[in-house]
């Protein structure tokens, strides 16, 4: 649908309301208005969820004319900007995002103060858009916020699904999945257009057909189609007066329901293309790094990209735009490989729909993509069946195989018809069936493919590229993950904020670089007692979440080590279970005493994928060890393993501030980045870590001294698979680890049940696919070297404060800047 012409003149097209309060009066009554007329209650009867919606509603009003401004402008200047399209983004709560990008927060709290009402609970109120899976969702959410921050013109595509990711709750020790129903209480940062809808069509056949000017072409005659409806969220930039925009989109039948079959009696089957066509957006995919091979994420991915390459081609760009000049306004940024079917779908919209000849429309394709690699597990690289394919997606097969023939056809003029290169090249892989390789269909059609972290980056294309790197010099690119300091620094860690700013003065938080000026303050002993203070001021409050939340304590006197993540065999929470064992083992069986430990207390947060069996059993280990050890007297609550279910950005936001230690113990080579890592350094953890993903990164900043590294290097991994890994060697050669593994299976946290935990030690000992057992001797070395770096209060204090000193280059602006420099040539348009 066009959009109504507005009349008005620009000052006039604003609504009055969409001005900020400038005073604390000013927010009550606006507030009040909301709290009566938005949600139909009286101050004196409303529940707290009321008075969360009417807060969140009155804050979106102070960012409203700063988004009609932004999008104005936008369309005025027609800049090249950023079209993200990722499957997952994993917002964490928007109020206080709000209120930090908006400078409103202090007036807020004042203003609800008066009202009788507390701010932090209205912000508890607010239920997390989980809508995404770890880290690749969490980067997507930190990547948009930047850009808004830095004034690049960005709209985020991607799928609101009715259910995010699962709530876990811990049943027995062991992973229970419900339904996650975040919009049940209310979705007051969204805004729906149903009257902007986009049709996308699936299935049915090609067919060829000469068109009026003689030119023979092929057009889809798809099988069915579903709506899909353009929800709006606001992106604020902090405190620029920018407000960017997000655009998920919901699944709907085109038509509600089928009346004559309903009047007939048959309401299961009148209402069945409603229920299939919305099961669409139903619910996110719960896996992390692995695809999972079904038709509904097929659809998915399809859906989501065909309705936002619509949206932006028919219903951004205005109408009379050239779309020979489309590389000049847009780059379309593929996050991973979920939205890799956009290519034959850009070329299926310009040949099919825009009447382009091939050639044409192939050039401007190439110019419109990039496609960022999330992974170097070759399991994790997506494929889909041609038969597939060719079921759902008819003409987009077609294409795509034009364009693999094309490519093939170079290559094999290139290197003199070499087959076998030509083969190992080809888009579609022939074994163990007829699929579609994403990843290469992306790098064929991407201006630019980029890792995520320096080694992920060289791997991919020494390792899983090769080919590619060869024959496109100068395609492929490393871009280092980062993560916001606004929500992972200021927001989550107001006390850390407040020592910086007192120290360096404002302006870090926009150019986190900054954070440098802090180096000197390492040796000053009085800046040293307040960051030691500011951390246990975080533990108390970790704490007093914890016990409301789980009835868990948490002792500030403790070294709190953090482990949070989702549970992946690659990031080894196997070996942190080990050396907790170790640790425990080594009390009980009376080689330390108690009190010559440095008292600890074990964190762990971490989401199993439902059908990931043996990520459950480490769940259900992990909760194991847990109840054994916090019972046992003989420990002297000298050592407490924590577990937290459900763990979320919300959590992580509380979790990470406390934290004196950060595991990042991935098999080298494994992690692409991480991005958890750098959230952790930034707030004054010290790094237990492997050489891997970013984790070097950060070591090269913060220095070795200020950094536990252990571990195999990836080479060395790489050579121990070629000669033959045998897992079960390290157990007999290391008693400590025989020792560690024995407790586990002969029952010692599984009431005596030698049967509950054998598929975890069967697999340590006989599989190990990431080489735990290889690494645990390193990994204990190095935690008894953090067990006595503790202990010397001072020079820890010294190392945490440098970690954070020298970690502003981990922030999402810098993430920015490199990808607008080396991929997308998007300056800030104001
Ligand atoms: C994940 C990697 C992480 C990385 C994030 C963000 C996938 C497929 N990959 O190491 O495992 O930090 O992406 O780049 O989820």
């Amino acid at each position: 649908a066009a959009p109504a012409k507005p009349k008005a003149t620009h000052a006039l097209a604003l609504a009055p309301v969409g001005s900020p309060a400038s005073s604390v009066d000013g927010f009550v009554r606006e507030f009040l208005r909301e709290l009566n007329y938005g949600q139909g209650v009286a101050l004196s009867t409303s529940s707290v969820n009321d008075q969360y919606l009417a807060l969140a509603r009155t804050v979106r009003h102070y960012l409203m004319a700063r988004w009609l401004e932004t999008l104005r402008r936008q369309a005025e200047t027609q800049a090249k900007g950023v079209a993200y399209l990722s499957a997952e983004y994993l917002l964490g709560r928007q109020l206080g995002n709000a209120l930090l990008a908006t400078g409103l927060t202090e007036i807020v709290e004042e203003g609800l103060g008066k009202c009788g009402v507390d701010l932090a609970a209205l912000r508890a109120q607010e239920v997390e858009p989980g809508l995404g899976n770890g880290g690749l969702g969490r980067l997507a959410a930190c990547f948009i916020d930047s850009l808004a921050t830095m004034s690049v013109p960005c709209i985020g595509y991607g799928i609101r699904y009715e259910y995010g990711i699962f709530r876990q709750t811990f049943v027995e020790g062991r992973q229970v999945e419900q339904a996650d129903s975040w919009l049940a209480l209310g979705a007051p940062w969204e805004f729906p257009h149903p009257e902007a809808a986009q049709i996308v069509t699936f299935g049915g056949h090609t067919e060829k057909y000469t068109d009026t000017d003689g030119v023979e072409r092929s057009r889809w005659v798809a099988g069915w189609k579903v709506k899909a409806i353009p929800y709006n969220y606001m992106v604020p930039g902090y405190q620029n007066g920018r407000v960017n925009t997000l655009r998920l989109w919901r699944a709907q039948a085109t038509d509600a329901f089928d009346l004559k079959i309903f009047n007939s009696g048959d309401y299961e089957e009148a209402v069945r293309a409603q229920t299939f066509a919305e099961n669409i957006s139903k619910v996110l995919y719960p896996e992390d790094s692995t695809p999972q091979g079904k038709e509904l994420r097929l659809q998915q991915q399809y859906f989501f990209v065909s309705a936002s390459i619509h949206d932006f081609v028919n219903s951004v760009l205005p109408k009379d735009f050239d779309l020979h000049k489309l590389p000049d306004r847009i780059i379309f940024q593929l996050n991973d490989t979920h939205p890799v079917i956009g290519v034959p779908e850009l070329m299926r919209v310009l040949i099919d729909e825009k009447k382009m000849d091939w050639d044409e429309a192939w050039a401007i394709t190439q110019q419109c993509f990039a496609y960022t690699c999330h992974t170097l597990l070759p399991e994790a690289l997506e494929v889909w069946s041609v038969d597939l394919l060719g079921r759902l997606l008819p003409r987009h097969l077609e294409i795509i195989y034009r364009i693999n023939e094309e490519f093939l056809e170079r290559v094999s003029e290139r290197f003199d018809g070499d087959q076998l290169r030509v083969s190992r090249m080809s888009i579609i892989a022939e074994h163990p069936e007829r699929a579609v390789r994403m990843a290469y269909l992306a790098t064929v059609a991407g201006a630019k493919v980029n890792g995520v972290a320096e080694l992920h980056s060289q791997l991919l294309r020494d390792k899983v590229l090769p080919d590619f790197d060869e024959f496109f010099p100068g395609k492929f690119t490393n871009v280092t993950n980062g993560v916001t300091p606004r929500r992972f620094v200021r927001l989550a860690n107001p006390a850390l904020s407040e020592l910086i700013t007192d120290a360096i003065g404002v302006g870090w938080l926009t150019d986190l670089e900054r954070l440098r000026e802090l180096e000197p303050y390492a040796e000053d002993e009085e800046f040293r007692d307040r960051f030691r203070e500011v951390k246990a001021h975080n533990k108390r409050r970790l704490n007093r979440v914890l016990v409301e939340r789980d009835g868990f304590t948490v002792d500030d006197s403790h070294l709190l080590d953090v482990m949070v993540k989702r549970l992946h065999e690659y990031k080894r929470q196997t070996l942190k279970v080990l050396h907790i064992v170790t640790e425990y083992e080594r009390i009980i069986s009376g080689e330390v005493k108690p009190a010559d430990i440095t008292p600890r207390t074990f964190i762990f947060g971490a989401k199993a994928a439902p059908g990931y069996k043996i990520a459950k059993d480490i769940i259900h280990l992990i909760n194991g060890v847990g109840a054994v050890v916090n019972n046992d007297k003989r420990v002297e609550g000298r050592l407490k393993v924590l577990f937290p279910p459900n763990y979320n950005v919300t959590l992580a936001e509380k979790v990470i501030p406390a934290a004196d230690l950060s595991e990042q113990i991935s098999l080298a080579g494994k992690e692409a980045s991480g991005t958890g890592n750098m959230k952790f350094a930034l707030n004054g953890a010290l790094t237990i870590g492997t050489d891997d993903g970013a984790n070097i990164e950060i070591r090269e900043l913060v220095g070795d001294d200020n950094f536990f590294l252990f571990g195999l290097l990836e080479p060395e991994v790489e050579a121990l698979y070629a000669k033959g890994y045998v897992p079960s060697s390290f157990y007999e050669s290391d008693p400590s680890l025989k020792r560690a593994i024995d407790l586990i299976a002969q029952g010692a946290f599984s009431d005596g049940d030698r049967d509950v935990f054998a598929p975890v030690v069967g697999n340590l000992l006989y599989e190990d696919r990431f080489m735990a057992l290889a690494d645990y001797r390193a990994y204990i070395d190095a935690q008894d070297k953090v067990g006595a770096a503790y202990a010397d209060t001072d020079a820890w204090t010294r190392s945490a404060i440098l970690n954070v000193a020298r970690s502003g280059f981990f922030s999402s602006d810098r993430s920015m800047r490199h990808y607008i420099d080396r991929i997308w040539h998007t300056p800030p348009a104001f």
